[in-house]
């Protein structure tokens, strides 16, 4: 077996070379190739992908790439993502389970031999900042020289990540294209193997496999896998939270900072929270992390937040110089651009970019774009991938180990109707009720339908690696650890009501900060909030609405009968994880309908 360095002057880590040795011998590749995350592997990677034709430099974007992928690879899969728990239970109905030593089975037939042709990459990575105690270390093992690139961008990934790890255990996760190529066989663009897609994590083991698929979080196991569904076990056992939350430093014109964690559902927003440009004077947003944030009680009783990634794997379509300018100025360079459109000139292009499509367009499938056709040139699942430190408002707390600290957590969804605009719980366990009613419209994130309401809780359904159930206690017994005086107030926010004419009524973006100054304004209390019987809202004139010229009560509108149907189809949900199911939460719950049959509408 051809290796770069051998294995023995790469690691001394025991537990890594022997199972590193078992997956060469599963997958048996032609060639091995150790990673150490030098700018000069990235270099020589993406010249080599480029030399095969599977990237295309960008003349505009210096130390840029555009490529695409097979159609059939362009989302997160759920329904092949299983949860192997030796209990059924344990997963959760929210989960698809399957038996240990089944999946086992299935899994050592699909990756035996799997990487033949091809040359299998050993990833080690960090997830967090080196130098915290809350990062962990997983090992990739991939034959995608595309998940190289995108986990040095994403991660702490090479040597620095063996140094964290030292000879301790790490997550070890192997994944494959499900592609072997048989002597002389030419290999196409994107390798992949739809037909027998399978991500499969083993919660008490600790361990990812995924095969058949090459794209985002199905992939990069660093993101939703580990950090996600394996860390969201992690912490129910260890007493933290793995959730699925961006995180923004928000500072007052007169210089008190504090920080926001928020958790929308994939595509619904998050990135352009993160790096928010406010619409009101001196007000200023810096930007921790725009997907993932594991929070752990301090020492002071307060809840910390680390972002565990080192990049943005971002939606392209939408954003612009209007609606994400942050975002745009961070994906100027050394940006790698999947599934959006290519011009002639070689630069990126996709709907909402804020300039028409340019004549001579190739569209996300690699062919020339057809502008009759109204199909869209650039994927709606297209994405940049970049490094975080790129982005102009990067906060400097993102390398801080310790993380930065919670004063406000929000809750967001798609929501047409019945949400307002913004909504604060009564208490943490009233905010933990809001988290798990998240509802909001299905995004092309993952693959299946779009725009179909569907319930969200914290924004976690496809990423938590257990019963649900458990989790909604998990986040109680964490109130119940908080100490009352520094808890985080729990909101719940929605930017995407719309009027009778189906137009937005709120214009989002930028203009968010006027809810987060609301939102400081009450963590530091400066102002008093109204009651309602769903939660306390801003009083009349208290959303500051300067320069702005919109009227403020339909995003506040509230109707009885809707909020009864609300209540009702959230009862049926919740009892769908039975006895795990906390009382707590149920009486929360019950006490929202006793508020609602009292109240009047008008
Ligand atoms: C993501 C997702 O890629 O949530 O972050 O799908
Ligand atoms: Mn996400």
């Amino acid at each position: 077996m051809e290796f770069n360095v051998p294995l023995a002057q790469w690691t001394k880590n025991r537990l890594l070379i022997q199972w590193i040795e078992e997956q060469i011998a599963l997958c048996q590749p032609s060639s091995v190739h150790l990673c150490d995350g030098s700018a000069e592997e990235y270099d020589r990677i993406a010249h080599q992908m480029t030399a095969a034709g599977v990237l295309v430099p960008l003349k505009k974007r210096p130390a840029s790439y555009w490529c695409h992928t097979n159609p059939d690879d362009v989302a997160r899969v759920e329904e092949s993502t299983f949860i192997c728990s030796k209990h059924a239970e344990d997963a959760g109905p929210q989960n698809h389970w399957r038996d240990p030593a089944e999946m086992k089975k299935k899994l050592l037939s699909l990756f035996a031999r799997c990487m033949r042709g091809r040359t299998m990459y050993v990833i080690p990575y960090c997830m967090g900042p080196l130098a915290s105690s809350y990062s962990r270390v997983g090992v990739e093992i991939t034959d995608s020289p595309y998940v190289v690139l995108n986990m040095k961008i994403m991660t702490r990934m090479g040597q620095v990540a063996l140094d964290h790890l030292g000879d301790q255990p790490f997550i070890p996760g192997l994944h494959s294209v499900g592609h072997p190529l048989s002597k002389g066989e030419k290999d196409t663009l994107w390798p992949c193997n739809p037909k027998e897609r399978v991500i499969a994590h083993f919660p008490e083991e600790k361990s990812i496999y995924s095969f058949g698929s090459g794209y985002g979080g199905n992939a990069l196991l660093g993101k939703k896998c580990l950090a996600l569904r394996i860390a969201s076990v992690l912490g129910k056992n260890e007493g933290w939270l793995a959730e699925h939350m961006m995180i923004l430093g928000l500072t007052h014109p007169a210089g008190q900072k504090i920080y926001i964690a928020a958790a929308f559902p994939s595509a619904c927003g998050k990135t352009n929270l993160a790096m928010l440009t406010p619409t009101l004077p001196g007000w200023k947003v810096e930007c921790v992390g725009d997907d993932i944030a594991w929070m752990h009680i301090g020492d002071d009783g307060r809840l910390y937040a680390i972002n565990p990634e080192a990049g943005f794997f971002g939606v392209a379509p939408g954003t612009s110089m209007k609606t994400n300018p942050n975002a745009m100025r961070t994906i100027e360079h050394d940006t790698l651009f999947t599934n959006t459109a290519l011009t002639p000139d070689k630069d990126v292009w996709w709907e909402g970019i804020g300039s028409p499509p340019p004549a001579h367009l190739t569209s996300w499938l690699g062919v020339m774009w057809d502008p009759a056709s109204r199909k869209p040139a650039a994927h709606p699942n297209s994405r940049f991938t970049v490094s975080a430190k790129q982005c102009p408002i990067a906060s400097p707390a993102m390398e801080d180990p310790c993380g930065v600290p919670i004063a406000a957590i929000l809750f967001g969804g798609r929501r047409n109707r019945v949400m307002p605009l913004v909504l604060e719980s009564f208490s943490w366990n009233h905010g933990v009720m809001l988290g798990a009613s998240l509802t909001s419209e299905t995004t092309a994130a993952a693959k299946g339908k779009t725009g179909e309401l569907r319930h969200d809780p914290f924004a976690m359904l496809p990423f938590c690696g257990y019963n649900m159930g458990d989790y909604f206690s998990h986040w109680l017994a964490m109130g119940r650890r908080l100490q009352k005086a520094h808890a985080p107030r729990i909101y719940s926010v929605n930017w995407f009501r719309t009027g009778d004419d189906g137009k937005f009524l709120w214009p989002g973006f930028g203009d968010n900060v006027r809810v987060l100054k609301w939102i400081f304004e009450r963590v530091t209390d400066r102002c008093e909030a109204g009651l309602s019987p769903i939660g306390h809202l801003p009083m009349m004139g208290s959303i500051d609405l300067s320069n702005l010229n919109i009227p403020i009560e339909p995003l506040f509108e509230l109707h009885q009968k809707e909020w009864m149907n609300e209540v009702q189809e959230l009862q049926r949900f919740f009892e769908s994880f039975g006895s795990r199911f906390p009382k707590a939460l149920m009486d929360e719950l019950h006490q929202l309908e006793q508020r609602i049959n009292r109240w009047q509408d008008d």
